[in-house]
């Protein structure tokens, strides 16, 4: 069956000549995109999206504590949330590796802040289909050449449910001016395609207009929207799996303030004159806000500020408070990422800090924001220590503590050696748990 057209015009504050309400059709079973008028007004030659906008009455407004919101839902999300995509043809432009890892990143700013996977499948059936077409290609949906028109998608519950389609003969680039960027429009695309529809607010990934900005984010509008349809992840992860302290290894430990924060997948513990305190377990999102479930290194500096290590980037917050990040690690000085644990070694009067990472480690400067050298040393200056280890702190006493799976070792800063007895079970020392 063939996709019925009908024409409809951009609602827009900064063209109100163009507006035409009033005899819209019923658009519960809309599944086609607008063609624009070739002898109209040069805004319509802005390069945008294929799909039309919905008339107003479609919009779903809720009034928030603070703000309305603004994003617009087609009426339909996917019924499964691990999905597949597949790349049918590639663009010309751009090399096929490259264009892999664009759709990628494009999928996963809306996997971020959803329960949502995606997996790239070849030569099988996807969930999610991408090509490069030109002109009529099929869908009764042509291109027009370069310009204009740049992609369109179809949304969830229409019969070609999971198609994106971009215009083979736009100059596809990415990262300059030089051209379309592919990695805006496909994270635009993959908006309708998820079932959102085209967002008022001007900076939003799902405007109809295309513009670009990097690095590529979601505004609130666009996380608000995509959540209202799949729910947010942190929740819907964390509550199926509270950790239990007493059987689980951590991410990362740190003393903050004086007191012992233990974390793991999203949680934090927190242990003053050594006794849990009330309330704990608690999401770790409550102290630091916008901080990732699975950190993998924290420590506090010599003016108390916390600092979150998470893959390529990190964090520091004052209190509770963001003051950097995420930023690269790779400005500290550092070429690898991923850094399993970091320990703020009190006795010596440049603060130094150390970062471990599968058998080695680097000494950091807080102060000048850098590790000495790009090489890591040998772990072998750690006397007794395991080479990978997935946290450490050091105590109000000064002794390094080094943690792998549930169990930790205690490095004596005199000695500089691992203190025997050792390794012993941090559920048990910690937390008071009967046995290991
Ligand atoms: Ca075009
Ligand atoms: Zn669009
Ligand atoms: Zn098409």
């Amino acid at each position: 069956m063939n996709i019925v057209f009908f024409f409809l015009p951009q609602v827009s504050e900064k063209l109100p000549d163009l507006k035409q309400r009033g005899k819209l059709p019923h658009v519960q079973d809309v599944v086609k995109e607008a063609s624009w008028p070739t002898n109209a007004s040069n805004a319509w030659n802005r390069p945008r999206c294929g799909v039309p906008d919905y008339p107003a009455h479609k919009e779903v407004r809720h009034r928030g504590r603070h703000r309305q919101r603004r994003f617009v839902l087609y009426g339909g999300r996917l019924e499964k949330t691990d999905l597949t995509y597949r790349i049918v043809r590639f663009p010309w432009q751009i090399g096929e590796e490259k264009v892999r890892r664009v759709f990628r990143e494009a999928l996963k700013i809306w996997s971020d802040v959803t329960p949502l996977t995606f997996t790239e499948v070849q030569g099988e059936k996807a969930d999610i289909r991408i090509d490069f077409t030109r002109y009529w290609h099929g869908d009764n949906l042509p291109f027009d050449g370069p310009g204009g028109i740049l992609a369109h998608a179809f949304f969830p519950k229409t019969h070609r449910q999971g198609d994106i389609h971009f215009d083979y003969d736009e100059s596809w680039t990415l990262g300059n001016h030089m051209g379309t960027d592919l990695l805006q429009v496909a994270a635009h695309e993959f908006g309708h395609v998820l079932g959102l529809q085209h967002s008022r607010e001007p900076g939003a990934v799902m405007s109809a207009y295309y513009s670009f900005s990097y690095p590529l984010r979601l505004s609130e509008d666009d996380k608000r929207g995509i959540q209202y349809l799949y729910g947010a992840r942190s929740e819907t992860r964390l509550l199926l799996f509270q950790p239990d302290a007493c059987q689980t290894g951590f991410d990362a430990v740190s003393v903050i303030r004086g007191e012992l924060f233990f974390f793991r997948s999203g949680y934090v513990w927190r242990i003053r004159d050594g006794r849990l305190e009330a309330g704990y377990p608690a999401l770790a999102s409550r102290h630091w806000r916008g901080i990732p479930d699975d950190i993998d290194a924290a420590f506090e500096d010599e003016s108390g500020n916390i600092w979150f290590f998470q893959g390529e980037s990190y964090w520091v917050f004052d209190a509770e408070m963001q003051i950097k990040g995420p930023e690269s690690i790779r400005s500290l000085g550092l070429s690898v990422s991923g850094i399993q644990a970091a320990l703020r070694w009190g006795h010596d009067s440049n603060f130094n800090t150390y970062f471990f990472k599968s058998g080695g480690y680097w000494r950091f400067s807080p102060r000048d924001r850098r590790v000495e050298s790009v090489y890591p040393r040998s772990m072998q200056d750690w006397s007794g220590i395991p080479e990978d280890v997935d946290a450490t702190f050091r105590d109000v006493y000064g002794y390094a503590h080094f943690i792998r799976g549930r169990q930790y070792w205690k490095f004596d800063p005199v000695g500089r050696n691992s203190l025997e007895g050792y390794p012993r079970y941090i559920g048990v020392d910690f937390f008071g748990c009967r046995n290991a």
